[in-house]
């Protein structure tokens, strides 16, 4: 069955995120994810990265201005069914996003959803947003947020919590939720407790849901958590509810992780087209 029916426009969704020449990771991993999961993607670029599969020896943002351009053409002429934020460099970044946000009502009780991926570092640990940065992350997008994605080392950055074990995973769960996202993923990716699964913790303010996967001995995961939030906008723009959508996506990183291949001297990226046929004959 064809992935979208001939000539039919498909949902739309938004990524405002950075780029990486590598192609691995940030808007070139949120692209493929979206085509891949049926719905057109656009893009409010915030930075430019220079970077391969070793590392990041550059980054440039966009003039704050031109990111909220962006934002606000897309969501005027094309409609928007999701959005999502990935690497956003700086305060002044964070700032227009949440104000270009509101204009174009894209928000937690508004008409487009918006998952915030808190992304801070790269995963050999380049710095992809400035420090003073963090608290503009807390006050200003979580609080518009439908769902907030960490990881354990986002969640270290944005709570003092140092996640080693299950317990420590709800908690910060709960202290992420009072910083007022409508919802809250726990990513459980780099937890030692779990050898053989990798649990993802979902909050959302009443109840919570385990989600576990297999976790896979490779290094091949650059733009793994990219990935993951660009699925969940997918299936929001597709209608999901939260809950829904977060099991999809987590079913389809599984997927994503498990074709994810080498690619030059470092990390190689996870597959987010694992999902398109590379049967040649149409
Ligand atoms: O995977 C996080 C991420 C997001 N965006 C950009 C990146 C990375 C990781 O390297 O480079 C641009």
């Amino acid at each position: 069955m064809p992935l979208q029916p001939v000539g039919i426009t498909p949902p739309r969704a938004l990524t405002i995120a950075g780029t990486d020449s590598g192609g691995g990771a940030g808007i070139a991993a949120d692209l493929r994810t979206f085509t891949a999961c049926g719905v057109h993607g656009c893009l409010a670029v915030c930075a430019v990265t220079v970077q391969n599969s070793v590392g990041v020896t550059g980054v440039h943002p966009i003039p704050p201005d031109i990111v909220a351009g962006q934002i606000l053409s897309v969501a005027g002429d094309i409609g928007l069914g999701a959005a999502k934020t990935g690497m956003l460099a700086s305060t002044e970044i964070i700032e227009a996003v949440a104000a270009a946000c509101d204009e174009a009502d894209i928000g937690a009780d508004r008409g487009t959803p918006l998952v915030i991926d808190p992304v801070a570092a790269s995963m050999h640990g380049d710095p992809l947003l400035a420090d003073s940065a963090l608290d503009a992350f807390r006050t200003l997008l979580f609080p518009r947020a439908t769902l907030i994605t960490p990881n354990l080392d986002e969640v270290r950055l944005l709570t003092d919590i140092d996640v080693h074990d299950r317990t420590a995973q709800y908690d910060a769960a709960k202290v992420l939720y009072g910083l007022g996202a409508r919802c809250v993923l726990v990513k459980g990716g780099h937890l030692a407790e779990d050898t053989e699964v990798c649990v993802d913790l979902l909050y959302d303010g009443s109840e919570f849901t385990e989600l576990p996967g297999p976790r896979f001995a490779t290094g091949n995961t650059h733009g793994g958590g990219d990935t993951m939030a660009s699925a969940i906008a997918a299936r929001l723009a597709l209608g999901d509810p939260v809950r829904d959508a977060v099991a999809f996506a987590k079913r389809y990183l599984v997927q994503a992780v498990r074709h994810s291949y080498p690619l030059g001297a470092g990390h190689g990226p996870v597959s987010a087209l694992w999902r398109i046929s590379t049967d040649q004959s149409f």
